[in-house]
């Protein structure tokens, strides 16, 4: 698929080959990312990214939509069967926009939406000072508890009561125990509110059924494809019947044009991946891994947000090492380890230079890591947070995870980082 992209845009070209070798030659451990299938990735590249196929299956604006109908059917039926849903919209163009959608759908303008504010976890697009969201809608928010880093429900319904908002919004970005949706849509239904839920970074886990599902307790569950479910750069809503028609409409023409084809074909690709035994296990692996690197990380004396992990996401707070996040994150980055820096619950420093440190194991696992490889993993992080401003030691753990990255490529399109390869993506 390469071939031709070498002939006439080598300097693209190039670029791709230093992408993946760096894809390939370093421990991605930011949570929120994967490594997609050889399969997923041909969909995506496919020529659906040649069609206009604005509306839905059996009602569109332009002709030609013989195998585009089929295609988004069959992306719809499986995300509908996975994720046992009565309906499934599977045209937005990502997590935000599905997120901004859910909303729109069952709230008008100045209405107040209630989310987890963002240095406890929660999403931008949870009504965040900075995302359009906290404009279109009243924003608030509820906190974890600043000591445990838990939701506290009680809490949460108290404020609840009090704000009576249009949406309260679970599910979130930076939150490494388990949520009780069933709870959340208890609350909604109390105060007569809608629930809303954004399962982006957890859905992978849900279809393998780790992490109780919000579907049976949420009017809109939104997702994106591309975080521990596997699958290309999109988004998604499921929804009860009763919200299907108001769903699709507001995502087209509500909010967006002619659908990604070339995404939905390569999300139908993954949801079949997913929903197979060997998804599940993966799944497992991806928790057990997330919690041995846990417990490594304590045992050389991190702080862990709320003392550990369920999903496959880690936060550590580094305000004990004293070494600011994004410091952190730069040095493990020298060493190969990608991570993001992030906010702690209780954080007063600013979200470009927080004291937290967000890490997590979907990736590392695709590549077949186990819980050995986490010990490893951990050791690494340990080295650099005790070295952080000496380069010879950062320099010596690059080599180590290069060696490590090497037992383990990544499956399908693995290329050793610095060698020249003709064709990584073709077969
Ligand atoms: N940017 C994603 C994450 O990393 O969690 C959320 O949208």
């Amino acid at each position: 698929m390469l071939s031709a992209l070498e002939q006439y845009d080598p300097q693209i070209y190039e670029l791709i080959r230093q992408e993946e070798a760096r894809q390939s030659g370093s421990l991605r451990l930011i949570p929120s990312e994967n490594y997609v299938s050889r399969a997923v990735m041909n969909a995506t590249g496919s020529c659906l990214t040649n069609k206009y196929a604005e509306g839905y299956p059996g009602k569109r604006y332009y002709e030609g939509q013989q195998v585009t109908d089929l295609i988004e059917t069959v992306a719809i039926e499986r995300a509908k069967k996975v994720f046992k849903a009565d309906h499934a919209n599977v045209q937005p163009y990502s997590g935000s926009v599905a997120n901004l959608a859910a909303y729109n759908s069952l709230a008008s303008i100045g209405d107040t939406i209630m989310g987890l504010e963002l240095s406890s976890g929660g999403h931008l697009t949870h009504g965040s000072k900075g995302s359009i969201t906290s404009r279109i809608f009243n924003s608030a928010s509820y906190t974890v508890d600043p000591e445990t880093g838990l939701l506290d429900y009680d809490e949460i319904e108290k404020l609840a009561k009090k704000l009576r908002p249009k949406i309260i919004i679970s599910g979130y970005t930076a939150y490494p125990r388990k949520i009780d949706f069933k709870r959340f849509g208890e609350i909604a239904k109390e105060i007569g509110a809608f629930h809303v839920s954004d399962i982006a970074h957890i859905s992978g886990l849900v279809v393998a059924g780790l992490h109780q599902s919000p579907v049976p307790y949420a009017d809109i569950v939104s997702t994106t494809t591309h975080k521990t479910l596997r699958g290309p750069r999109g988004g998604m809503l499921l929804c009860k019947e009763e919200h299907a028609a108001v769903v699709n409409k507001t995502v087209f023409p509500g909010q967006q044009g002619g659908p990604h084809m070339h995404t939905i074909t390569a999300i139908a690709v993954a949801l079949a991946e997913a929903d197979t035994v060997e998804f599940i296990e993966y799944a497992k692996q991806i928790v057990k891994n997330a919690k041995r690197l846990a417990e490594k990380l304590m045992e050389y004396g991190f702080n862990l947000v709320s003392g550990g992990t369920d999903n496959h996401l880690i936060l550590i707070d580094l305000r004990n090492k004293g070494i600011p996040g994004k410091k952190m994150s730069k040095a493990l980055d020298r060493a190969r380890i990608v991570s993001n820096f992030n906010t702690v619950p209780g954080d007063t420093a600013s979200p470009f230079d927080p004291n937290g440190l967000r890490i997590g194991t979907p990736a590392v696992t695709t590549r077949g890591m186990r819980e050995e490889q986490m010990d490893e993993i951990a050791r690494f992080i340990h080295a650099i947070a005790e070295n952080i401003d000496n380069e010879a030691v950062i320099e010596k753990v690059n080599r180590e995870v290069l060696l490590l990255c090497s037992q383990f490529p990544v499956p399908d399109h693995f290329i050793l980082p610095g060698k020249k390869v003709l064709h990584p993506l073709s077969s």
